[in-house]
């Protein structure tokens, strides 16, 4: 059986994992600075955690596009209480930094996961998830924040996307981090148009199979969903199930998301009703040989 060691934690991967989002950000897109402080976000963090997530990614840094860098030292002030706050509950805590200074006093605070936008390219990063026992997320973008959706230009993205996460898991390999310890994340949105994340998208079962690493998959409320059901980021919670349900069926292992309720629920649809359909199928395809199952009007 497939599975993440995470920090204190285990995961076994028979079913895809839901990670939900606890920003700790003023300037946050979709949560607009609603859980500022260390007790609302740790309120909402438990919240999320009955609601049946998996997985807590704690972020004190906004990086929706535009979004500018927080210091070091604001961003640990707003982080860290909120780990050490949620450290007795039973729930693995991830941390969403591309700062080695962050990681270091996520790591000290006991943080079980480092999400890394940067993918550990940050001086030391490699080395110091290597050192400790947590797991990693290794993400692939294009430029930063604050400029990636100017101009984002690939010759192929899904081989260069691709190229890019098989590089940095052989880095992180090389560093002595575990492949156990290893998830890989496509980044959409992250220096990407609309068109590349559909094709990056399209590709996720391709891409799995070639990494040989689990994947971790971030569409909640994205603006490539914005684009496909002309709605606004409040209104896309419909649009993040559905595309958290295809991610999952491509077999993606960690699905990134806002709504963990909606989210739950759907994937365990998936897992009911998706086995069942396709043994339907099978069934309808014998049964066929001797006679149609459906009538024409069926
Ligand atoms: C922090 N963050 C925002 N979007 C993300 C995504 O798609 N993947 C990962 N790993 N982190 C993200």
């Amino acid at each position: 059986m497939q599975k993440l060691l995470c920090g204190r934690f285990e995961l076994l991967l028979h079913r895809p994992l839901v990670m939900g989002i606890v920003n700790v950000t003023p300037d946050s897109f979709s949560d607009g600075g609603c859980f500022d402080s260390t007790a609302a976000a740790a309120a909402h963090a438990r919240k999320l955690v009955e609601a049946g997530a998996d997985i807590l990614d704690i972020g004190g840094e906004s990086t929706r596009p535009g979004a500018a860098t927080v210091p070091v030292e604001e961003e640990i002030r707003r982080v860290v209480p909120v780990l050490q706050a949620l450290q007795s509950m039973n729930v693995p805590l991830s941390v969403d930094t591309r700062k080695p200074e962050v990681m270091r006093a996520a790591l000290e605070a006991g943080v079980d996961l480092v999400n890394d936008i940067a993918a550990l390219e940050g001086v030391g990063a490699l080395e110091l998830v290597a050192q400790s026992g947590a797991a990693v997320c290794l993400m692939h973008k294009q430029g930063d924040p604050r400029s990636m959706q100017s101009a984002p230009e690939y010759a192929d993205v899904v081989a260069e996307v691709t190229n890019y996460l098989a590089a940095r898991r052989d880095a992180a390999l090389a560093a002595g981090i575990a492949r156990e310890r290893i998830l890989l994340d496509p980044g959409f949105g992250f220096g990407k148009t609309f068109e590349h994340n559909v094709a990056l998208f399209r590709a996720l079962a391709a891409m799995r199979q070639e990494l040989g690493c689990p994947l971790l998959v971030g569409v909640s409320r994205k603006s490539m969903l914005g684009q496909i059901t002309g709605k606004p980021v409040g209104e896309r919670a419909s649009a993040s199930v559905a595309a958290a349900v295809l991610a999952a069926q491509a077999g993606a292992e960690v699905i990134r998301v806002h709504d963990v309720a909606g989210t739950v629920d759907a994937l365990k649809v998936l897992r009911t009703l998706g086995v069942a359909c396709c043994e339907a199928l099978r069934d309808n395809a014998r049964l066929s040989v001797k006679g149609p199952v459906l009538g024409p009007n069926d």
